[in-house]
């Protein structure tokens, strides 16, 4: 037995402990562990019952999903879990932590379940696009009936300990010491008759037929149109829990399990899981300890500096917000207030909660205000020389060793790290709309910025529960930098004979939330329109110059903040109605470029669409920029409303092929050189592997 799994009788209980951290993933060592102990209990004499049990901050959180895609090593889980209930002495699971996934099932296969009072439980494959396959769609519905179970495996929402107990799916839970409680419980079975209770046998879920029936029918319901596979082979196999014997509804929720492991959504699924986990690993935050952060100032109250200033007060940070003057000081207190108020609302905070967030919140229209701040972060417009002067102001006023941060979506934090004392104290700290909602923060790291300030930045974005990226310095960093090459496929293809309307279906089809056209209008067009006029000095003359942008800019069609854009809204409302006078405007610019328009399907739309992101992400990677593909497709899920089950765009082109992505992309490139394939192509295909290695750093 190896060091995985560790055994000793104690009074007639063997305690069986599994200790691999640190989520005690149950990995084929583990797995092998479990079944030689439960063996040697069985056949000790001394052994009158079992208490399972495991080291550290949980039991099992799953199967170890590294394990997902090799070859199976046996036991496999379900077996595991089958040699545990048929085990015949009682068997008690005391469980911990976050008992998720293969760690529910397991402890289920138990004949009892006592918890401590903090346990939250969950079976959370679908997450990852799989079903719970060691028996859990067959012995959670036997217990606690289809409606319950499909909630627990399909809103993959964890549950807690006390609702667990309402369910039937835990037996008690105790204040004391777990396993001393599980101990105890045991004690007490030993010698009683019936004591042993396996699941499989037990019925009470199955009592009401026709609910069960009731509750499966709504869920396939609910589900109907929904692109997910996994789902409604959850459904499918909880069905099969009251239709077939126990065995049966074992071998048909094997079957459906492999056929999701199998699926390329739950390889994208797997990929985003660990890729979310890599993207947190910057090479500074490994070798340099993060500086102290308990005051954070934030200049500029507006969208973003106030949706910034409420996740620090969120995260239990104090806050000193400086705007220019004090109706515009007033307007981002109250700014903040109703993020507040709105949560109160909803339920997720109390009253009490918003005054002693409002508490640590203090504002000034005067820069000193941050002079005692830890960090300080730049939230004003996207104008290079308005941040220039922010900047020298607040290097006046800010303590030695303070952060200087800016949260620009495009500038180069070289410059503005150049026009201050301690340019080594500079980094970017790229929120997205809305900043208290959305996760993704690009941590952006200058020539001269110092590794600790790196660490400080990733280490505040976890605080803040967000999801740190690492991003070198390019124009757009990572995700505007895709966005904008996403955004140049589909111009093209507006000039060539496609609508902006037929585009955004496409993507919205495609699982985005949003098309391009109707993100350019919600953003303004404005912003792109000064990305343009930006680069306009160093933009290739041999590459193709879209106009459609500019000219709708010229004609004051700045979005939906002006009414119209691509689309029109009346009233100021949010819904847009596509514009015969845009197409008129499209049209117009073919005829002046001498364009027949042509017919685009769907396919060539997306096929652009993606290879265009790729083709961007490829040179990202390849001018370091981005650390690493996946932090690329973290990046566009988390920023950008990438559909998380496609994996993102580097995963999804490695899914579909990069050979045949390489040689299409030489193909458009005939058509303009924008389509040039990224040499990482031909490093990644020579070398004869794909993005996934790239992914290792
Ligand atoms: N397998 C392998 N590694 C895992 C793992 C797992 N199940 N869970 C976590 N890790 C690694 C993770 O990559 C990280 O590694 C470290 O542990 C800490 O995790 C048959 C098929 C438990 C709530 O879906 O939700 O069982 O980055 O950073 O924020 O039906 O991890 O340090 O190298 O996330 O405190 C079902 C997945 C599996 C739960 C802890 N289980 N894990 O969160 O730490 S499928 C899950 C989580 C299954 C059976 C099926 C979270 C957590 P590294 P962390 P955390």
């Amino acid at each position: 037995m190896g060091q995985e799994v560790k055994f000793n009788v104690n009074d007639g209980v063997a305690v069986i402990t599994i200790n691999n951290p640190p989520v005690n993933a149950l990995n084929a060592a583990v797995r092998q562990g479990l079944v030689t102990a439960f063996d040697d209990a069985e056949a000790n004499d001394d052994v009158k019952a079992i208490v399972m049990f495991a080291e550290g901050r949980t039991f099992p959180a799953g199967a170890d999903i590294t394990e997902f895609g090799k070859p199976t090593v046996d036991p496999w889980l379900p077996d595991v879990c089958n040699r545990v209930e048929a085990t015949c002495k009682p068997v008690v699971a005391a469980v911990h932590g976050t008992v998720l996934g293969g760690g529910f099932e397991l402890a289920l296969a138990a004949h009892y379940r006592i918890a401590d009072p903090m346990t939250t439980f969950g079976l959370p494959e679908v997450t990852l696009g799989i079903l719970p396959g060691a028996g859990g769609t067959q012995r959670v519905p036997r217990i606690c009936g289809a409606e319950a179970a499909l909630d627990l495996m399909i809103a993959k929402a964890p549950i807690s300990a006390a609702k667990a107990v309402d369910l039937g799916l835990i037996d008690g839970v105790s204040r004391a010491h777990v396993r001393d409680a599980a101990l105890d419980f045991a004690h007490e079975l030993i010698g009683k008759p019936n004591a042993l209770r396996p699941t499989r046998e037990r019925t009470e879920g199955l009592s009401d037929p026709v609910g069960y029936a009731r509750a499966v029918a709504a869920k396939r319901q609910a589900l109907a149109g929904n692109p997910l596979f996994a789902p409604a082979k959850i459904v499918d196999c909880v069905e099969a829990a009251m239709l077939l014997p126990f065995e049966g509804g074992l071998a048909f929720e094997q079957a459906a399990f492999e056929d999701c492991l199998r699926s390329d959504q739950s390889a994208a699924l797997r990929h985003v899981f660990f890729a979310e986990r890599k993207a947190a690993k910057a090479p500074e935050v490994a070798r340099a300890k993060p500086r102290p952060v308990e005051i954070v100032g934030i200049v500029g109250g507006g969208t973003m500096g106030s949706g910034i200033a409420a996740s620090f007060l969120d995260a239990g940070f104090g806050v000193v917000l400086v705007d220019r003057d004090q109706p515009m000081l007033d307007t981002a207190l109250a700014r903040i207030e109703s993020v507040f108020d709105k949560a109160v609302r909803k339920g997720s905070i109390t009253a009490q909660m918003l005054d002693e967030r409002m508490a640590r919140l203090t504002g000034d229209i005067h820069y000193f205000a941050v002079s005692e701040a830890d960090l300080v972060i730049e939230c004003v417009i996207e104008d290079m020389s308005v941040k220039e002067q922010v900047f020298a102001t607040l290097d006046a006023v800010i303590k030695p060793g303070a952060i200087l941060a800016t949260n620009t979506s495009y500038l180069d934090i070289n410059t503005l790290a150049a026009g201050v004392a301690h340019p080594e104290n500079v980094l970017g700290l790229h929120f997205f709309s809305p900043a208290h909602v959305m996760r993704l923060v690009e941590v952006v790291v200058g020539e001269a910025t110092e590794a600790d300030v790196v660490a400080t930045g990733f280490t505040l974005a976890k605080k803040l529960g967000k999801i740190p990226v690492r991003s070198g310095v390019a124009d757009g960093f990572i995700g505007n930098s895709i966005l904008a090459a996403y955004r140049t496929a589909a111009d093209f293809m507006l000039e060539d004979g496609a609508s902006p309307y037929q585009v955004d279906a496409t993507m919205r089809a495609f699982g985005f939330p949003m098309g391009p056209y109707q993100v350019l209008d919600l953003a303004g067009l404005d912003i792109s329109w000064a990305r343009r006029k930006r680069l306009k000095s160093t933009r290739d003359p041999e590459m193709r110059y879209i106009a459609i942008g500019d000219k709708m800019c010229q004609k004051g069609w700045l979005g939906q903040k002006a009414g119209r854009g691509y689309y029109t809204y009346a009233d100021g409302s949010r819904l847009g109605v596509e514009d015969p006078e845009v197409l008129g405007l499209i049209a117009a610019e073919r005829e002046r470029k001498g364009i027949t328009p042509r017919a685009f399907g769907p396919e060539e739309i997306l096929y652009r669409c993606l290879s265009a992101m790729v083709n961007e992400g490829a040179n990202l990677v390849l001018n370091k920029i981005a650390q690493r593909p996946s932090d690329i497709d973290v990046a566009m899920i988390h920023g950008y409303g990438f559909p998380r089950w496609r994996g993102g765009p580097m995963k999804a082109a490695e899914l579909s092929g990069l050979l045949s992505l390489r040689n299409q992309l030489r193909e458009f490139a005939k058509e303009d050189k924008f389509w040039t394939p990224s040499p990482l192509f031909d490093e990644v295909i020579k070398a004869g592997h794909g993005f996934d290695t790239l992914n290792a750093v």
